[in-house]
């Protein structure tokens, strides 16, 4: 897969996408990455992107014209182009599986108060990670990157890969445990310890489902 990011603040996005499993992911040529920033496509000789909004009131407004130019010159016939914003479709779990099955992204990242409406047809989808605001869609595309790759087959070593699972069933992860086995008169579960697979397996299927209940009910009624 490829992914490009359109912004304004490429030098963000290096320290997040080289790093750990994404840089690894590059490394094994599962996924190249690059940014494309609005303000080399401003006509302007000052670079301007962004200008005040119509009508008045406070902030600035990034322009549609550079916006435009910069995701049509990495934009190809077969891309998925994503807005990030708070008035998108929630971002899940199931949306990164779908997500991971494209060729090429190009996810736009706004800045300011956000950017001319008019803009907005020039993505296919309008994404939001959640009902909180940011000062950038720059962390909102990287959030989205990363839950997307992880996906990609190949990405996660054969051991990463079943905890990736657990979001799938609609269930939370099941507790997990390493050394000591005892810390602070707290014992690891005995079972952790019985060697029958099967025992263990059902254990976690219920610890997952009794964590769910207690941390996330919301979760319950789609497992
Ligand atoms: N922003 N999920 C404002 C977000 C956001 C979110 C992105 C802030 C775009 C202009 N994006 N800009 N939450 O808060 O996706």
């Amino acid at each position: 897969m490829r992914i490009d990011f359109v912004t304004l603040f490429p030098d963000m996005f290096a320290p997040v996408m080289d790093a750990s499993i994404l840089g690894r992911a590059k490394e094994k040529g599962l996924l190249e990455w690059g940014c494309v920033n609005p303000r080399d496509f401003s006509d302007n000789k000052h670079h301007k992107v962004d200008d005040r909004p119509f009508g008045g009131g406070p902030g600035m407004v990034m322009m549609v014209e550079p916006l435009e130019k910069a995701v049509k010159s990495v934009k190809k016939k077969s891309s998925k182009t994503i807005f990030l914003s708070p008035q998108g479709e929630k971002f899940t779990d199931g949306k990164a599986s779908q997500l991971a099955k494209e060729k090429h992204l190009v996810l736009v990242c706004g800045r300011y108060e956000g950017i001319d409406e008019r803009a907005l047809d020039l993505f296919d989808e309008e994404l939001s990670i959640g009902d909180y605001v940011l000062t950038g869609g720059e962390l909102p595309a990287m959030v989205v990157a990363d839950a997307v790759v992880r996906k990609i087959p190949g990405v996660l070593k054969k051991e990463d890969a079943a905890s990736s699972e657990s979001f799938v069933e609609g269930l939370l992860d099941f507790p997990q445990y390493t050394r000591p086995r005892v810390w602070r008169g707290r014992e690891v579960p005995e079972v952790l310890f019985s060697g029958d697979h099967k025992r263990i397996a059902a254990w976690r299927r219920d610890a997952a489902k009794a964590a769910t209940k207690r941390k996330r009910p919301d979760l319950m009624s789609r497992a």
